[in-house]
């Protein structure tokens, strides 16, 4: 539905009068959008870095560790359902105070030993502050579900102040994806507590983990005989 210039216009004057609560909210919003995109472009550059170097085959040569990163800012809408759920107010610093994932980086990598690798490095740069690391991926959610989700804080250098922000990083394989993407659209769509499809959904998380071995052990195997052309 379009919005008439004139609702804009009478919105944003009476911003500059006395701070309208509702385009105050959307300012503070693009200013925290600023700030994290900046946080997860630092974080995405470290990712990139260690990629390039792993498939330069100069270290251990691993080709395509990374199949593709994905870089998102919680949606406004997100971060107020967060907040309520949390009992807690709007402001920028409860937000940055309260919730770590405004900033969500998707590492997806080809296989589990890649994640492991990767975060290796990462955590080992100096810059890089760890601050939680949930690994579902050796021990799954109760769904199914399988990733490793981490937080670190990292500075960010803005024109006259440094500042320490929280980005979340989910490291997951390119099968953990294919089944975490498509159970995430089906259960928003349907309801699907305790229902046999469920149960469905469980089992198909463990059959995409068993081809996910069998693919691993079959390039290990490959490693064997070729090692330089992984
Ligand atoms: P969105 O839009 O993806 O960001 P916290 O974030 O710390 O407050 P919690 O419980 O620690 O909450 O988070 P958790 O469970 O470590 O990770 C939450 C995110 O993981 C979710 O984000 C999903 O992206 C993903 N996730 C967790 N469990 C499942 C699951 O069973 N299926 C799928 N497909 N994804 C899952 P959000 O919160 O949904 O929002």
């Amino acid at each position: 539905m379009a919005i008439t210039t004139k609702k804009i216009l009478s919105l944003l004057e009476e911003q500059a009068d006395s701070a309208h609560p509702g385009v105050e909210v959307l300012t503070d919003y693009m200013q925290l959008t600023v700030n994290y995109q900046s946080a997860m472009d630092e974080v995405t550059t470290k990712l990139k870095i260690i990629d390039r170097e792993l498939s330069s085959g100069t270290t251990i040569g691993r080709k395509n560790a990374i199949h593709q990163i994905q870089t998102r800012i919680k949606s406004l809408k997100s971060i107020v359902r967060k907040l309520d759920k949390k009992g807690l107010d709007y402001s920028p610093t409860i937000i940055e105070q309260n919730l770590a994932d405004i900033a969500g980086i998707r590492v997806i990598c080809s296989y589990t030993d890649d994640i492991y690798l990767i975060l290796d490095s990462l955590l080992q740069q100096t810059d890089v502050k760890v601050l939680r690391i949930k690994d579902y991926i050796k021990q799954p959610k109760p769904s199914g579900y399988r990733s490793l989700h981490v937080i670190v804080a990292i500075p960010v250098f803005f024109l006259k102040q440094t500042r320490q922000l929280k980005v979340e990083i989910q490291f997951r394989t390119i099968a953990m994806d294919y089944w975490a993407s498509l159970e995430h659209g089906l259960r928003y769509k349907n309801n699907l507590a305790h229902s046999e499809l469920t149960k469905r959904l469980e089992k198909a998380a463990v059959q995409i983990n068993d081809l996910e071995t069998e693919m691993l052990a079959i390039r290990q195997k490959l490693e064997q005989n070729h090692p330089v052309d992984m």
